[in-house]
């Protein structure tokens, strides 16, 4: 690639009202330059968010000084480029003002060559506090906004909410797993780039029609011209290239080139096939010399929601390549309170254990960021689709001229960085905005309408129309032609009936199902309130102890704590997960077994919800449980904690997600066994269903001959409990079940209890770990001398095992392998785990 590029990154920072200098990190924002200049402590440690909040009130400038390298100085035309300024900030080079912004999620540009000198430039930055720029807004708009998550209590504001007037990240304010953390600066790239005669602003592969027989496409170029003029576009991937004469006029225009390759090697999510992904360039030639080039990595698949009447309401799928996928996967929110933390290798880790746990698909929430490149590269590689929100949230939001101006540019600017990865399936405008504020439904939505006159009302509704229903259709139209927008999640349809909207369980459209946790239904409610596409519900669970001990110290080991208050962001959090554990689960015997069996809680409650989920396939198309990731060590409704630890649930999700599931489900006596498979081909096999004591000794056992089709669920066989349990205690025995094909291979294995696991007769078990020869202290045979209920194997080395939190049955060994978390080439590498620590439920339970 041609480089005529200076990337800045020699800054230095300080608060506008003092003089003096400190040195930058740049990308990064003050809080991070802050601590790195041990101004300020650990933002995450204790409480000491409430001590940080002074940093929003303040202006902060950044400098840095350069001289133009010979690579830009050559060229006539010299542009800043701001891939990411949080927020408001005024730019100045060389004393002069450049630049004004208020949008984090665009990116900036600026000829600047009338300013530039050869050497010695200064570049300065302010920026304004976006709490006084917020407060400034509220005061112009007239009235506040609805910003449930928006924390201003802790930021000193009382109930006055700022968030929803400036466009940068939600979460950047406070959420129900977040802090508060209102950060300013230069979060990605500043760079000094240089052009002569013509370059390519943008390389963007349109796919009109791709099947397994051909990719029919449009190579469609911005290309800019200094002066108009004649060049050569050169277009190329693997199987394909394509050259023309193109005629350019001065400025910036577009230019097309449309394409076919046959026999494509196609993008496939997980499990369906392999993510496939061709490199384009795109270079363009006078006299036979390169001007300019650019590259684009993209993935050749089609892809659609499909959204049809049928039998029971309106379908709610994705389709990949012509094959319906049932979605499996979670909620992403940022990595992190401070992005620029972010590193190759925590994306990398996230993604890989998403892919590692059978999801296909995660969905970037919109109350966080336009994510990282990086990310979406991980997900392009690693076949694990995206459902990816606009950042907008909880909340209702202007929609006055100068708003809808930003919000169109900054959804074009993400949409242009962003629609080139297959990765990508769904364009959605908001995260549960539609359901809060339920228009069409006078009692409905969180009661938002209420504390409005009806004059307010019509003016707030109609700006909620004017940025989901008007703008961001309109470009993601124009940016992505055939890509499908879905104005927010969750709804039920595009109307304004009623009946058609968010409402717990439907037959049109996605659910958010809160009811289990926030509204404390029992966990068997997962059971009835199953939608065509099941995008959020979740239950929190505290991190392990070594994820707490990071930000607590031994003497705030304790529920009610401030610091561990201070680390559960739900009001009723804690409370919630002890009246469920109270309901489940034995009562812990110290604070250490109550952050085990919270992590049990929670496994067991997401186990429910997926497998329910699954077991309708065809009419629910997917399921995405909330959330995979935290953004600090917090008590939340992660599967990994903010240090990437698996959290149980991530270990049983990655089971209720497997290709072929064998999950049961007991209702009113009767022990139903289903399997659900994704394979697309037919499962011929065998279920063996096993009565064991807690001993170990079999009691009663059959074996069913099991037939599934294709891409498909079906009841494989049922018993009736009380015939089964016939003579033996219901709280002393376990159902075994083991589904296996014909041709060999064990598909899946499972456990059914007739009790809860709160009144299981459990005794303390002898477990044994015996390392297998030749594994070098990786692979681990463990057996029992009876029933270990959640065996927790626990390492010293960050890393995953092939299992955990499992039940072990005597008579029935267990074999587990540990990889470690590497920053190599591989995010996983077998290792031993360091000093293992065995225990079960009966080590946690007070006797
Ligand atoms: C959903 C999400 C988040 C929230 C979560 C837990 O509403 O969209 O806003 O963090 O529930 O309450």
């Amino acid at each position: 690639m041609v480089d005529r590029k200076l990337v800045l990154n020699n800054w230095r920072f300080r608060a506008a009202d003092e003089t003096s200098w400190q040195p930058a990190q740049v990308p990064g924002c003050v809080h991070t330059d802050l601590l790195r200049n041990g101004k300020i402590e650990d933002p995450f440690y204790g409480t000491n968010e409430k001590d940080l909040q002074w940093i929003d009130r303040k202006d902060w400038v950044y400098e840095t000084e350069f001289d133009v390298p010979e690579n830009v100085l050559s060229q006539s035309m010299r542009e800043l480029v701001f891939e990411g300024l949080d927020t408001y900030a005024e730019v100045y080079l060389n004393d002069q003002h450049l630049l004004s912004t208020d949008n984090m999620f665009r990116t900036y540009r600026a000829e600047v060559h009338h300013l530039l000198r050869a050497s010695g430039n200064k570049l300065s930055i302010t920026f304004r506090s976006p709490i006084q720029e917020g407060l400034a807004k509220l005061e112009a708009y007239g009235y506040g906004l609805p910003a449930t998550n928006d924390d201003s209590v802790t930021g000193g504001l009382g109930d006055t909410k700022v968030s929803v007037f400036s466009r940068k990240a939600p979460y950047h304010f406070g959420w129900d797993w977040g802090p508060r953390f209102v950060t300013s600066g230069i979060w990605r790239d500043a760079a000094l780039c240089g052009w002569s005669g013509y370059r390519i602003r943008d390389l963007f592969i349109r796919q009109e029609e791709v099947s397994e027989a051909s990719a029919r496409f449009t190579a469609v170029l911005e290309i800019e011209a200094e002066a108009a003029g004649t060049v050569r576009l050169n277009v190329f991937a693997e199987g394909f290239e394509q050259a023309k004469e193109v005629k350019l006029a001065a400025g910036v225009q577009t230019v097309e080139m449309a394409g076919e390759i046959r026999d494509p090697k196609l993008w496939w999510c997980r499990g369906y096939g392999e993510p496939s992904l061709y490199d384009f360039k795109a270079a363009l030639t006078v006299n036979g010399q390169t001007i300019d080039e650019r590259a684009v990595r993209t993935g050749l698949r089609s892809i659609r929601l499909v959204r049809n009447p049928d039998t029971h309401g309106t379908s709610f799928y994705f389709e990949v390549n012509g094959v319906p996928v049932f979605a499996k996967g979670a909620n992403h929110i940022p990595n992190d309170s401070f992005v620029t933390e972010v590193t190759y290798e925590r994306y990398r880790h996230e993604v890989a254990s998403a892919a590692e746990s059978n999801y296909n698909m995660l969905r970037v929430w919109g109350g966080g960021i336009y994510e990282h490149d990086m990310f979406y590269e991980l997900c392009d590689e690693y076949g694990i689709l995206v459902w990816q929100d606009f950042m907008f949230a909880c909340s209702m939001y202007p929609g006055d001229e100068a708003f809808l101006a930003n919000v169109k540019r900054e959804a074009e600017d993400n949409m242009r960085r962003l629609r080139k990865h297959p990765c990508i399936a769904l364009w959605c405008g908001n995260n549960e905005i539609d359901g809060a504020w339920s228009h069409y439904n006078e009692e409905g939505g969180w009661g938002w309408k209420k504390l409005y006159t009806a004059e307010q009302r019509e003016r707030i509704w109609a700006d909620y129309e004017a940025v989901f229903h008007d703008v961001l259709p309109e470009v993601v139209e124009r940016m992505a032609p055939g890509a499908d927008y879905w104005p927010s999640s969750p709804m039920q349809a595009l109307t304004g009936d009623i009946d058609q909207h968010a409402t717990k369980s439907s037959a049109h459209g996605d659910i958010h199902f809160w009811a289990v946790w926030h509204e404390s239904e029992p966990f068997e409610n997962y059971n009835h309130n199953i939608g065509r596409f099941m995008s959020e519900y979740g239950f929190q669970s505290f991190p392990e102890y070594k994820s707490v001990r990071a930000y607590a110290r031994d003497e705030d080991m304790e529920l009610e704590s401030e610091v561990m208050l201070h680390h559960q962001k739900h009001k009723s959090g804690n409370q919630l997960i002890r009246e469920y554990s109270g309901m489940y689960l034995k009562e812990p015997k110290d604070f250490v077994s109550f952050l085990y069996m919270s992590q049990v809680l929670q496994a067991e409650a997401m186990k429910m919800a997926i497998e329910s989920h699954r077991r309708r396939k065809g009419f629910c198309m997917g399921t995405l449980y909330w959330q995979i990731n935290d953004c600090w060590p917090v008590a939340s409704w992660s599967s990994m904690d903010y240090l990437g630890r698996w959290k149980a649930v991530q270990y049983f999700a990655r089971k209720s997600f497997k290709e072929v599931l064998l999950s049961i489900a007991e209702t009113e006596g009767e022990v139903a066994f289903h399997v659900v498979s994704d394979l697309l081909r037919p499962v011929q096999g065998t279920l063996i269903v096993r009565l064991l004591d807690f001993e170990g000794r079999v009691l009663k056992e059959q074996a069913v001959p099991v037939t599934v089709e294709s891409n498909a669920a079906a009841v494989v066989f049922s018993l009736q409990s009380a015939e089964w349990l016939e003579g033996h205690p219901s709280d002393g025995v376990v159902l075994a079940a083991e589904l296996a094909e014909d041709a060999g291979d064990s598909l899946d294995t499972t456990e059914h209890y007739f009790v809860p696991s709160k009144l299981l007769a459990l005794e303390a078990p002898a477990i044994t770990a015996t390392e297998v020869e030749g594994s070098g202290g990786a692979t681990f045979v463990l057996t029992t001398d009876r029933l270990a209920k959640q065996v927790y194997l626990e390492a010293d080395v960050d890393g995953i095992f092939s299992d955990n939190f499992f039940d072990l049955v005597p008579g029935i060994p267990k074999t587990v392998t540990f990889r470690r978390r590497d920053d190599g080439a591989i995010p996983f590498v077998q290792g031993t785990p360091g000093r293992l620590t065995v225990r079960s439920m009966a080590d946690f339970a007070k006797s």
